[in-house]
């Protein structure tokens, strides 16, 4: 559709050299022609140009001072990127590679992701190309706190609410928030993803990783099938890797692997989460110490992964959960999990996929869920935060996880439903875009022109 094509074109000339946001883009806007074809008021409203377009693009110097007095500069983002049906909302990423591309892709890949949710939340993305790597607590403190002295002013449980994404947790949160407080007198829901002593949700920290397994678990029941019994492959040792091999054993299916910035740990046992969680949660250490405990193990450094991809993806296995970073699994890497047999991708990253390992997992009509749909249960249960902050309540562990399952069904129904109305059955990509937009530019279009 040229109308489709010539908003890319125009993207691309007025915001240059954004490569991952175009990705993010042209998987959107390519799933989107079937419904905008016959649908004169979304082109009348000029939905799709104003869409790309962020609402408001904030950027900032974030100086700060390292242990032995050197000062030190960083770049920091929040992209304010849909506000049409809440607040905005989605995490901060602190993480070297971050740029405006990387951060305007995740706040995008945000709006129609919380509009699958159901919830009365809007997109947004922020973070800072700065290296917590080898840190120490003061460093992240005052860096969290220097990052804060220019966010605050933009921040507020009813205007944006940012949480955690690469590179921030709870002990960032406690941080950003505490210099939140400080500098507005206020103590308000204005972060999600906080400690439990003070506002945070039960299920919040597991709510990635599990959900994402609720909605493998959901898209094999369609097919009779169940993940009981399944050979797992993991990529990353995170927050959400780390609860999906949780949810993993606890329904019955073996995560054989798991993955960090430095190399693949393949231990066909099963992967030890207990002992990953301390070396990751606690220590912040390289997997590679992990064989120090397991002698079983294997681990592939990054230097002798293959050219063509990523170690991970080349064992044999009934599932897939990409759950570090974009671009993670290629195409060769597609090729070579659907000639190992296996039979389900389920995304808890972002765009971990690229675009032709998309095609390649569409075209073998494998289950696949995209990370939009996937890995919504995080911000989903975000958004439970919000809620029992507002209404100064905790609800317990199995309230928030019962409703975080409810969540992820309903999400599966829909993106399922919708695909197959545009007759596409099974195609979770188009399913998932097509429903979202749907909820986001009705929306818009009832707010007028903003
Ligand atoms: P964490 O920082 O907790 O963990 C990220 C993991 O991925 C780490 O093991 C890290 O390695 C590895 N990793 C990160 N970047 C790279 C890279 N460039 N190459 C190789 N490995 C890498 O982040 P999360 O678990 O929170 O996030 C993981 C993914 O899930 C991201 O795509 C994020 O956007 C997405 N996501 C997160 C949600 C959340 O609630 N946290 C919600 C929805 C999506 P190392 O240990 O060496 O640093
Ligand atoms: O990508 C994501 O959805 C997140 N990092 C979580 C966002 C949130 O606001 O909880």
């Amino acid at each position: 559709m040229n109308y489709i094509h010539d908003t890319i074109a125009h993207l691309k000339q007025t915001s240059p050299a954004q490569c991952e946001f175009y990705q993010a883009v042209e998987e959107v806007l390519e799933s989107l022609e079937p419904i905008l074809e016959n649908s004169a008021d979304y082109q009348k409203n000029a939905i799709i140009q104003r869409l790309v377009e962020p609402e408001r693009q904030i950027m900032f110097r974030v100086p700060w001072v390292d242990d032995d007095g050197n000062i030190h500069v960083n770049k920091g983002y929040r992209i304010e990127f849909n506000s049409s049906l809440g607040p905005y909302k989605g995490g901060l990423r602190f993480h070297p590679s971050v740029n405006a591309s990387i951060i305007k892709f995740l706040g995008f890949e945000q709006i129609f992701k919380n509009a699958l949710t159901g919830l009365p939340i809007g997109g947004g993305k922020g973070g800072a190309n700065f290296d917590p790597k080898g840190r120490s607590d003061s460093e992240i403190m005052r860096f969290c706190q220097s990052f804060i002295n220019e966010l605050y002013r933009h921040i507020g449980p009813t205007t944006d609410v940012p949480a955690g994404d690469i590179g921030v947790g709870a002990r960032e949160i406690g941080y950003m928030f505490g210099q939140y407080k400080r500098l507005t007198g206020r103590y308000d829901g204005a972060f999600t993803g906080k400690s439990l002593l003070w506002g945070g949700s039960l299920a919040r920290k597991e709510a990635t990783g599990y959900g994402a397994v609720y909605f493998a678990n959901y898209m094999l029941q369609d097919n009779d099938d169940s993940l009981k019994g399944k050979r797992c492959l993991v990529s990353g040792a995170g927050n959400v890797a780390i609860y999906a091999m949780e949810k993993l054993y606890q329904l019955e299916a073996k995560p054989i692997t798991c993955s960090d910035s430095s190399g693949t740990l393949y231990h066909e046992s099963g992967i030890d989460v207990a002992l990953v969680k301390k070396l990751k949660e606690g220590a912040r250490e390289s997997l590679a110490v992990y064989l120090e405990t397991h002698s079983d193990a294997k681990y592939i450094a990054c230097a002798d992964y293959p050219s063509d991809g990523h170690a991970v993806w080349r064992f044999v296995a009934d599932a897939a959960f990409p759950c570090a970073t974009q671009n993670e699994l290629t195409e060769a890497d597609a090729r070579t999990l659907i000639s190992n047999g296996c039979i389900l991708v389920c995304e808890g990253a972002n765009m971990p996929s690229t675009k032709e390992a998309v095609d390649v997992l569409l075209a073998a009509k494998i289950a696949y869920g995209p990370g939009k749909a996937a890995n919504a249960g995080g911000v989903a249960t975000s958004q439970l935060e919000m809620a029992q902050n507002a209404s100064m309540q905790m609800w317990t562990f199995e309230e928030v996880d019962t409703k975080l399952q409810q969540i992820m069904k309903n999400i599966f129904d829909t993106a399922s439903n919708t695909a197959a109305e545009f007759d596409q059955p099974g195609n979770l990509v188009l399913g998932a875009n097509i429903a979202a937009f749907r909820r986001v530019a009705d929306a818009m279009i009832e707010q007028g022109v903003v």
